[in-house]
């Protein structure tokens, strides 16, 4: 439910520019019904009719919501990741039973399906992604992985110590993508604008700031998503107070398809 009549012009910082990046922002959020999710708000982010080779949801689970009968991904070929955002969730996969709290993760490698329910008191978030898996001749097949994101070391970024990163995933060939939590400390950037193949999409976990992509800065915070295409430049910086961090996904261990 949104807050019905408003009491001022309609206005958006959403900009969506297909292929190249989009910035979601929470208000423009709506509900897609998605089968199998129960007395949950699923908003579907990138798709691939946003022009990315993988779908992002971010879902609020109220009070006893749940996907917990069809299960979320699973097909032979498609791998899952679900992240914690706020709340506490129950994942069944791969017949063993794990429960989050926020900062938790769970990868489901194809063919595993996920079965989630909130188990907190209120509502609980998570951030979802689901994308074909790619396999690599000769190389084992990728395994189920949990953790917390709050248990993992921060590894300065390119040398910058005001920039960390988090690698959320095995850095192995098994696996063709990875989840990363970037942070940067107030008035902390990027050391450099990027330029590459890899494809990102971003869901902003705190602090505010300026990000620039494909050579526009546009304010951000916490809440917002951004979709970010193969060879969009990108970079930001953090303002205000808060550290400025971001869950996000890069493909990885591949090489580019002719
Ligand atoms: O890993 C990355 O490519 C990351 N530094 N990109 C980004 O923050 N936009
Ligand atoms: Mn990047």
């Amino acid at each position: 439910m949104k807050n019905g009549f408003p009491d001022k012009l309609l206005e958006s910082r959403s900009i969506i520019k297909q292929g190249l990046y989009a910035l979601i922002t929470p208000e423009g959020l709506v509900n897609n019904s998605v089968p199998g999710f129960e007395n949950c708000y699923v908003s579907i982010l990138s798709s691939p009719r946003l022009g990315a080779s993988f779908v992002d949801y971010i879902v609020t689970l109220y009070e006893g919501g749940h996907n917990k009968e069809r299960g979320f991904a699973g097909d032979a070929d498609v791998e899952s990741f679900l992240y914690v955002v706020e709340g506490e969730v129950k994942v069944i996969a791969e017949d063993k039973e794990h429960t989050f709290t926020e900062g938790g993760y769970i990868y489901c490698p194809p063919g595993t399906k996920m079965f989630i329910e909130n188990v907190n008191k209120g509502d609980s978030k998570v951030f979802l992604y689901k994308q074909k898996y790619k396999e690599l001749e000769g190389q084992s097949k990728p395994w189920l992985v949990t953790g917390n994101a709050n248990d993992i070391e921060e590894i300065e970024y390119e040398g910058t110590k005001e920039m960390r990163i988090k690698d959320l995933l095995p850095t192995d060939f098994a696996f063709d993508m990875n989840f990363h939590i970037l942070t940067f400390d107030p008035g902390a950037g990027h050391p450099f604008i990027e330029t590459h193949v890899q494809e990102h999409g971003a869901y902003l976990l705190s602090g505010e700031g300026v990000y620039n992509l494909d050579n526009e800065w546009v304010p951000v915070k916490k809440g917002d998503y951004i979709f970010m295409g193969p060879y969009v430049q990108q970079a930001c910086y953090a303002v205000g107070r808060d550290k400025l961090s971001y869950v996000y996904s890069k493909d990885c261990n591949r090489d580019a398809d002719l």
